[in-house]
């Protein structure tokens, strides 16, 4: 009876463990959190293909102080559900009141995405995301904006040209790596 309670208690631990232990993001790090934060989420496709699981990562970033892009939350993509991102804004922390270390409500929300095998940022704008409904999830009526205490998707995001039109000697390095390993 001791054994199987013992048991029990072991199998318990484990499980806890396994969903309290999130994936650190390693390349979206600098970010600051807090207990207040909105969650966005949905599924990134780079090329056509869906991002890697405990591979990719997925990031939000909104206006900081002085007009720089400020990361505001990351996480690890599948990490908290198999083939899709779950990620964490946080909102600016109210007792550093002369840092901006966080999104303010309705800032609005600029996504990155990081593909480790390319080790390549991509941002995502406009027509590369598509929001669809998505029971249990909001959709803000006011574009991608940050939205405390709320669970928002879900968000189609996907990386089909390179980021800013231009075109440069190593993003078609990158493509033709891309492609020759497909
Ligand atoms: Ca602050
Ligand atoms: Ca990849």
């Amino acid at each position: 009876m001791i054994l199987k309670q013992l048991l029990i208690t072991f199998c318990m631990t484990i499980i806890l463990s396994i969903n309290t232990h999130a994936a650190e993001p390693v390349h979206f790090t600098q970010f600051n959190k807090n207990d207040f934060w909105g969650n966005y989420v949905g599924i990134v496709k780079i090329f056509s293909t869906l991002a890697v699981d405990y591979e990719d990562e997925v990031a939000a970033f909104v206006p900081g102080d002085n007009g720089q892009e400020l990361l505001v939350g990351a996480c690890v993509y599948g990490d908290n559900n198999q083939g899709h991102f779950y990620l964490p804004v946080y909102l600016d922390d109210q007792s550093t009141l002369d840092t901006k270390d966080g999104a303010s409500v309705n800032d609005p929300l600029t996504f990155k995405v990081w593909d480790k095998s390319m080790n390549q940022e991509f941002t995502l704008t406009g027509k590369q995301i598509q929001l669809l409904p998505e029971e249990g999830l909001s959709i803000p009526d006011n574009g991608l904006t940050f939205i405390l205490d709320s669970t928002v998707g879900m968000l189609h995001m996907s990386v089909n040209h390179f980021h800013d039109g231009k075109v440069e000697l190593k993003d078609v390095i990158t493509l033709m790596k891309h492609l020759a390993s497909k």
